[in-house]
């Protein structure tokens, strides 16, 4: 589903990332029309069960559901996948020789190592029409297995990492890149660091997303060839609404009533 979105022409697909694990703001979220959603098991406290509730309520609002994992492990994943994923995101992939370590856990044999699970809920339980066959080559092509460059050293060795066997797209995360620059985020290094990832990423033909604050950024990494861009994210969007409301309410409160 999101490899389909990724592969299409046209403008960028746009998502979100979720850490809040109600199924309320996953229903107001949903329906606010996100193309996919990125839910955050590294920077927020979901558990395995909170994962699998998310990815069944936003792949039933045909919303797609990604997973960015806490580390590069294999057990977590191998439940969010089975659980019916439409793609990992791998943080902090530093090098050529990890990311063709990590894709390769994500791949059924005989390219990689995933296990089996023929009666879980990506094979609707045992009974998907096509049967193991259909499993296996949803999990080698349908599933979107994506590196986060995010790191000085991984963006030195971009071209290996786009080379990984396994790896469908990449993901450019400007914060930890500006920490591992050592230079304050949205400087200039950092933004040419992230425009020179995104522009290997199209030389190579691998799709490429990242995040991004402001209309004129969108446009710019857009143009520059993004495929997915990811705004904000849930908790964010409900901080700001509740500071919006209450400095508009403060401020009319202490304006007074002009009477005609
Ligand atoms: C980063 O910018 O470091 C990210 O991980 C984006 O969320
Ligand atoms: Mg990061």
């Amino acid at each position: 589903m999101f490899q389909k979105l990724l592969r299409s022409p046209g403008p960028p697909v746009i998502g979100t990332f979720v850490k809040i694990p109600a199924l309320e703001i996953a229903e107001i979220i949903g329906g606010a029309g996100f193309d996919f959603v990125v839910i955050d098991t590294e920077h927020a406290l979901l558990s395995v069960r909170d994962v699998y509730s998310l990815i069944v309520v936003y792949s039933r609002m045909g919303v797609a559901p990604l997973v960015r994992i806490t580390d590069h492990g294999y057990g977590d994943a191998q439940r969010y996948l089975d659980a019916g994923a439409a793609g990992i995101l791998v943080p902090h992939v530093s090098d050529a020789t990890q990311a063709k370590t990590v894709m390769r856990q994500f791949l059924f044999p005989p390219e990689g190592s995933r296990g089996m699970g023929y009666a879980a809920r990506a094979a609707q339980w045992g009974a998907l029409e096509g049967g193991v066959a259909e499993y296996v080559r949803a999990g080698q092509e349908d599933v979107a297995r994506i590196a986060m460059i995010e790191e000085q050293g991984a963006v030195e060795d971009i071209e290996g990492i786009l080379a990984a066997p396994g790896l469908d797209a990449v993901f450019i995360g400007p914060g930890d890149l500006s920490l591992s620059m050592g230079v304050p985020g949205g400087s200039p290094a950092v933004h040419d660091a992230v425009t020179g990832a995104i522009e290997a990423a199209v030389r190579a033909g691998v799709p490429v997303g990242t995040v991004v604050a402001g209309e004129d950024q969108i446009r710019l990494r857009a143009e520059q060839g993004c495929r997915f861009i990811l705004v904000g994210n849930d908790t964010g969007m409900i901080s700001g609404a509740a500071r919006r409301a209450l400095a508009q309410a403060r401020q009319a409160g202490a304006r007074p009533v002009s009477v005609p």
